[in-house]
Formats: C-alpha cells, structure tokens, sequence
C-alpha cells in the first residue's frame, strides 16, 4: 500500500462503521460491535488491492491457480489483515483512542471452523503465501454453517457439540447471488443424437460467497469461495396450504444438509452419500465458475491448460476429472480424447496421506446411484488408461466393485505430488508403485511449508521484535533472511533477548492454563507440547505412557535432580475413532491424579486444554520449548505444526518421519532430539511376532507403566482394557518399540534444559535455519515445477 492511514484516520473510520453499519452509538457499543466496526474499517483497505488484482489478471490474461479443498483452516481473519496492511501500530493508536482493549476485540471473533487437520491448515496457508507472491489465485471450499465439531472434556472424555461460528454476521464475506449455479445428483443418462445428457433426479443450487484474503504487504489480494447450498425451490407453498408445514420446508432443509457440517460421519449408507454428494457439490460449482470465467475471457477451450492449473488438495475433488471430462464432452461437444487431454494438461493432485483407509473408495453401485453420468466417464478413463498403457486389470481405477480415488486423481492428474521428500518417495515406492512405474516423472515432491506472517510476526510479537531489532524486518517476506540471525547465535547477549521473549509467552501461556483449567505450569518449566489431531500413529500414548513413566521414576527419587516439566497436549479425535477417544481419556485421568500429586506436583504438570483450534495454536507454539513430532516413521506425510515450532525456537524430540528429516537437516543433527525406529525398520519390526510383548517386557519402564493403567491407579482401567491389550499384543505403530528409545531422548533434553546456555544456542540456531520451511517457498515450488506459471511482480 502506498499511503498508511493513521491512527486518526482509522479512528473516525471505526467511528463511522460503529455508526453507520452496525447502527450503534458508542454508549451501546459492545465488543462484539467494536469488533465489527473495526473488521469493516479494515475490510475497506482490501477491498481497493482485492478489485485492482481482479481486474489486472483479466486484463493480463494472465493465467490463474484454482485450489480445490475440502478444508480451509483459516481461523481468525482480523489480526492476520491488519499485520499484512502493515496497520499494527496504526491500529494500535486507534483503539487506544477509542479507549478500547485490542486483546479483548481480536478474541471476540470466532475461529472459522472450515478445517480439520494438517491439509486445511496448509490451503490456508498457501492462500496467503499466493497473494503474498502476487499470483491471480481462486481457493474453492464449502462454506459450512457448522465446520468441525466443538469439543468438550466431561470426566475426561471427548464430547462434540455443533460448531455455530456463523450464528452471527461475518463481516468478511461477500454474497454473489449472480454467481450461483445448479448442481444435479442421480436421476439417469439418456442418448440423444449420439450425444450423452445427463438428467438429474434432484439438484441444489451452488451460491458464491467469497472471502478476500490479502497478501503480505497489502499489494494484492485473492478469493477464497466458499459455497453455501440452497435450494432450487425455497418452499413449498401447496403443501404449505395444505397444512403440512414439515414437508414444505423439507426442500430447503435437504439443500442446507450439504454445506452444513465438515466430515459427516460416513459410517452409514446415508452418510457416505452425503460426503459424496458434497464432494461433487465443491467440485462442479468450482469447475463451472472456472469454464465460466475462462469462456468471459478466451475462445478456445483447447487452451485451458495454458490458462488454468487447477489443484486437487487431497482426493476429495477427485472426481474433477470426470467432471471436466463431462463438461467438454456433453456441454461443448468434445470428443474423449480431446476432452481427455485438456483435463490432463489442467488438473494435478496432491497427495497428504499414505494410510490406506485414508485413501478414499466408493463403491460403484453408490457412485453410480448418485452421479451415473459420472460412473460412465470413469469407465472410459479406467479403460482407456487400460489401453493406453496396456496394464494389467488389478491396477484398475475400478477395480473389485470400487471406484478407487487416488487411482482416478492420479490418472486425471498431470502432477502428482508428496508433501516431504520422504513422503514423496514413499509415495513412488508404496501406494503409486504401479502407477509410477507406468508414468514416470509425474510424481513430484512439494516439502509443506507455512506463513511466516501468522506463525511467527502475528502469533508471536516479542520474538519478532527481537529480530526485527537484529537482522531487520526483511524476513517477514522472505524468510530465508533469518540466517543472519545465525552469527549471533554465540553473543550471549542475544541469547538472553531471545529467552526473555520465550519466558514472556510462556507467562502469558502460563496464566491462560491457570485461568482456563487450573494447571499450575510452571514458566520456568520445560514447556513439552503435542498439538495436531489424535490418531494412532501420532502416537500420543507414547507421550503420556512416558509421562507415566516419568512419574514413577519422581517418586521414586523424589529429591533427584529432575527438570520440571509442563506436558501440554491438544488435539481432537473423530467422532467415530473409538480409540484415539480413549486415548483423550486416559491423558484426561494421568493429569487428574499427577497434577494433585504433592509429591511430584513442583516437577510434572499435564495440561489439555480443550477445543485445540488455530487461535489456540497461536498461543501454544510461541510458548513451547519442545515440540513432540513422535509419529511412527514412514506414516506423518509431512507435517506442518513441526515447522511452526521450529521457527519459534522450540526445539524438536522427534523420529526419522515426514518433513521431521528436513527439519534436522536444516537445523543440524546437534539440534535436533532424534529417537525411534526408521521407515525402512518399522515394517521389518512390526513383522516380528510378539514385538510388542518383548519390547514390554524388556522394559522396566513400559511395562512398569501399563501396570498402573491396569491397576487403576489412574481411575477406573476398564475402559482402558482394550487400548491396553492392543498395545500388549498388536501395537501397528510400534509404541512398544520405540519406548525406550524415546525416555532415553527425552532425559537428554532434560540435560540439555539444564544448560541454558546450550539451550539457547540450540535454540536460536532452529530459528535461523527455519526459512526453508515457508509456505513462499513452498508455492515458487509448485509455480515452476506444477503450475507452470510466474509470480507477480
Ligand atoms: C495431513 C498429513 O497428516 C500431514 O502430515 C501433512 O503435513 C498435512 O496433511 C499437509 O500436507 N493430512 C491430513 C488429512 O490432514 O486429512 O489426510
């Protein structure tokens, strides 16, 4: 931006939108106006780069990135688009001319709840790194009244409640009713002229409603659209007459089902064709507004490849292919291998998980039932890909009465890509073998990376002044520029500054535990945290079985010499994972009786704070020293969080796994606390039988550990019976294994904690050799390598 406002100038601003758009007078005025008034305020100075970045890439011609995702974890919006704008310390000015609390107004606004995990969290992202690079960029999503579920602790066990962040205004959004379009399920194919039409049985209307997101610096700023389903016919007025108010709000009420939750449970038939439908619902919105706006600027559909990369986040938009396949084909007269062709040259997939029931499969009688025109298109691609390369049946796209997702996704796919070099690898070796071997070079690698604006300049301020203070604020637009950092890395001097700015978040981290759940934590305490989903081979029962260990080994020795130590966990497990819900629980019960413990209370604290969202990582990773990246190696695609901590200076316990190696590489073996089997071991071991009752048994530890479960020194062991025998007997992610291996790694951090000169170095030298890990980075990577396309000036 040119021009700053000043705090003056924002002041009357806020005043105007307090006045004019929410309609109150300042002695009404609650937080929830203020923080509308000043949404607005700053909604205003995006609008004018948003519309200038519309027009400029139309008038270009310039060609366009469309991200199609399941998942948009974007958060809160307010604070990131101020630090972008550079309004900060305008802002700042203002609100204290307003004798208004800044704190206060950014925590009003709700987290938008659009994500789940690691693969939302990077397509927000990757939404920000785009605007920041300048490059004319659509996300496409759903807009979900009730996003991921809430969750609550009662007797330390999950509870899920709906999500209702929009049951208010949300100011940063814009309804374009003109850009709505009609998206049929079922129904049949007839031939008319030896061409196919497709009439659906039902349909609902695709609304656009968009988001601008504004890019470091405040140059320019991209969409993200989001669709919200409404009806085709809002109401029934006969039945209405009639007296049967329920049936006549029916229709609206089953349009609405689709955008209204994240991730239905898909354990039902009626549940797995509601995913489906929901995916097909992004995806043919998504696919018309783009042949819309293609056909508004060009002539010729055989150049949609040079105009347009499409990119499938995941397989949930798989069914992209056929669809587009459909369009030309049906819509605009193509024949398959033209239509074929084009798609190719368009569409690319990522890939974020090798876990096999991960990879999406619907059946063909349900695929055929609700997008028949599809299931035949699909038919042709299998066969035609059959022909084409002469490979054997089983390798099929359809293949044992399924349509196999990653399969079609790769096919479509003119890049396929993995999200950590090992990832990638495994990718080529694994799950894609066959394929790979079929189409060498499609498989490229894309290491994840994350916004330094939000991760590092929003979330944490004390350390970015610091660094702003000693190698400039370059950095925030290219985060490569935090090795100058590394020369400092033995001046004491700047060690203590960058302590002093740690100890800072972790006071204030330290009060929230206090006030939120009552956990003593201990600022001078190592602050050991695990925030991501909960799943298996994340394995946050290694860490608390270590907890559990640790435990012991206090009281046993109560006046040794051991480093306190604040565990933080948080993380949501799926409403239908059955054991990752244990898991929640027992970590619930270990904190219950450790944390009350006298004799072992001053030494180890357990905190899960609950509902772990992204404006609770933003508090959270700034004040941790130790990150725990302990999944099971070989199956944590990449992981992203590892990244966040990382360049906040926490140091990282972790395995050979995901982006953990390039992490270390990049930091230093010396820097890095390194346990537990490699990818290359995990098979071999897990294949041994008995693994894990001889890993148990050899450890005095371990098994030390699971006695006490089962004892029921932590409340009632019933529930954790079947957790406890899968360990014993089973263990498919190797807990057992790599116990002792991990207590031996996290006693040297405890030896290392105790030097704090070392620590400190150890630290700095993270944050210095962090830069690789920015999502820029990450989107000049997929610019040359996938998209095929230049970034702005
Ligand atoms: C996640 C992976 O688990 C994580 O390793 C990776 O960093 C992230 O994607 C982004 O690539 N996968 C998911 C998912 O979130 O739902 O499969």
């Amino acid at each position: 931006m040119t021009q700053l406002p000043s705090a003056e100038t924002l002041r009357d601003q806020i005043l105007y939108h307090l006045t004019h758009t929410q309609g109150r007078g300042e002695e009404f005025a609650t937080t929830f106006d203020w923080r509308l008034a000043v949404s607005y305020t700053i909604r205003d100075l995006i609008v004018t780069p948003w519309m200038a970045a519309l027009r400029g890439a139309r008038d270009q011609g310039r060609k366009r990135v469309y991200y199609l995702s399941m998942e948009f974890l974007i958060g809160r919006i307010l604070e990131d688009a101020i630090i972008n704008l550079g309004l900060n310390d305008s802002m700042d000015g203002a609100l204290d001319l307003l004798g208004l609390n800044k704190q206060q107004i950014l925590d009003d606004e709700p987290d938008a709840a659009l994500g789940n995990g690691g693969l939302g969290r990077l397509a927000a992202c990757f939404m920000e790194s785009l605007s920041s690079l300048s490059v004319p960029a659509f996300g496409y999503g759903i807009r979900y009244e009730h996003g991921l579920f809430r969750q609550r602790f009662e007797a330390g066990q999950q509870v899920e409640t709906p999500e209702d962040w929009l049951n208010q205004p949300h100011p940063w959004e814009f309804v374009r009713l003109d850009y709505s379009y009609a998206i049929g399920f079922k129904g049949h194919v007839e031939q008319v002229d030896g061409r196919a039409v497709w009439h659906p049985g039902e349909s609902v209307i695709a609304r656009a409603y968009d988001t601008p997101v504004i890019g470091w610096q405040g140059d320019w700023a991209n969409t993200l659209r989001l669709w919200g389903a409404h009806p085709t016919t809002l109401f029934d007025l006969h039945r209405f007459n009639a007296g049967d108010h329920t049936a006549a709000a029916e229709p609206e009420a089953l349009a609405r089902t689709i955008s209204r939750v994240l991730y239905p449970d898909d354990g039902t038939e009626s549940g797995k064709e509601l995913r489906l439908k929901q995916e097909y619902f992004l995806t043919a919105a998504a696919l018309q507004d783009i042949l819309r706006r293609f056909l508004s600027e060009h002539d010729d559909l055989r150049q949609l490849p040079d105009k347009v990369a499409i990119q499938l986040n995941d397989t949930h938009p798989a069914i992209a292919g056929p669809e587009l396949i459909r369009l030309l084909m049906d819509d605009h007269g193509m024949d398959f291998p033209t239509a074929r062709d084009i798609a190719r040259g368009t569409l690319n997939y990522t890939n974020h998980t090798l876990l096999p029931e991960a990879l999406e499969r619907w059946s063909t009688w349900l695929m055929g039932r609700v997008l028949p025109r599809h299931m035949q298109i699909i038919q042709m691609i299998d066969d035609d890909h059959r022909l084409q390369t002469r490979r054997p049946d089983h390798l099929g796209i359809v293949h044992h009465d399924e349509v196999r997702m990653g399969e079609l996704a790769f096919v479509m796919a003119g890049r396929v890509n993995g999200v950590s070099a090992l990832h990638t690898d495994l990718v080529k070796s694994t799950v894609f073998a066959d394929l790979n071997r079929l189409h060498p070079g499609r498989i490229v690698n894309q290491t994840n990376g994350v916004t330094p604006r939000r991760w590092l300049r929003m979330s944490n301020p004390a350390l970015s002044a610091v660094l702003d203070d000693v190698i400039g604020t370059g950095w925030t637009g290219d985060l490569d520029q935090l090795r100058g950092l590394e020369p400092h890395a033995e001046d004491p001097a700047l060690l203590a500054r960058l302590r002093a700015a740690k100890r800072a978040n972790k006071v204030w981290l330290s009060d929230g535990l206090l006030a939120g759940l009552g956990v003593r934590a201990d600022p001078d305490a190592i602050f050991d945290v695990q925030v991501k989903r909960i799943h298996e081979y994340k394995r946050q029962l290694l860490n608390i079985l270590e907890a559990i260990a640790l435990w012991r080994r206090i009281h046993d020795d109560p006046n040794g010499d051991w480093v306190p130590r604040v565990k933080i966990f948080g993380g949501k497990a799926a409403p239908g994972y059955w054991l990752a819900k244990t898991v929640i629980h027992l970590i619930n019960d270990v904190a219950a009786t450790i944390n009350t413990d006298p004799v072992t209370r001053d030494f180890l604290q357990i905190a899960y704070p609950p509902n772990y969202n992204v404006s609770m990582a933003e508090d959270l990773i700034p004040a941790a020293d130790l990150s725990e990246q302990i999944s099971t190696a070989g199956k944590e695609a990449s992981g992203t969080g590892n990244m966040k901590f990382t360049m906040n200076g926490a140091l990282t316990i972790g395995t050979l796994d995901g982006a953990n190696v390039e992490i270390r590489d990049h930091v230093g073996p010396e820097n890095f606390f390194l346990f537990g089997l490699t990818a290359d071991k995990v098979d071999q071991a897990r294949a041994r039988p008995g693994h894990a009752r001889a890993a148990i048994e050899a450890s005095d530890d371990l098994s030390a550990a699971l006695h006490m479960i089962a004892e029921g020194r932590f409340g009632r062991p019933e529930p954790y019976f079947a957790l406890l025998d899968r360990t014993w007997n089973d263990d498919p992610f190797l807990v057992a294994s790599d116990f002792d291996d991990y207590f031996a790694a996290q006693r040297q951090v405890d030896a290392a904690y105790r030097d704090p000169a070392r620590w400190d170095r150890m630290a700095a030298l993270n944050i210095a050799r962090s830069g690789f890990f920015s999502s820029d980075r990450t989107i000049r990577g997929y610019l040359r390598d996938i998209w095929k396309l230049e970034p702005g000036a």
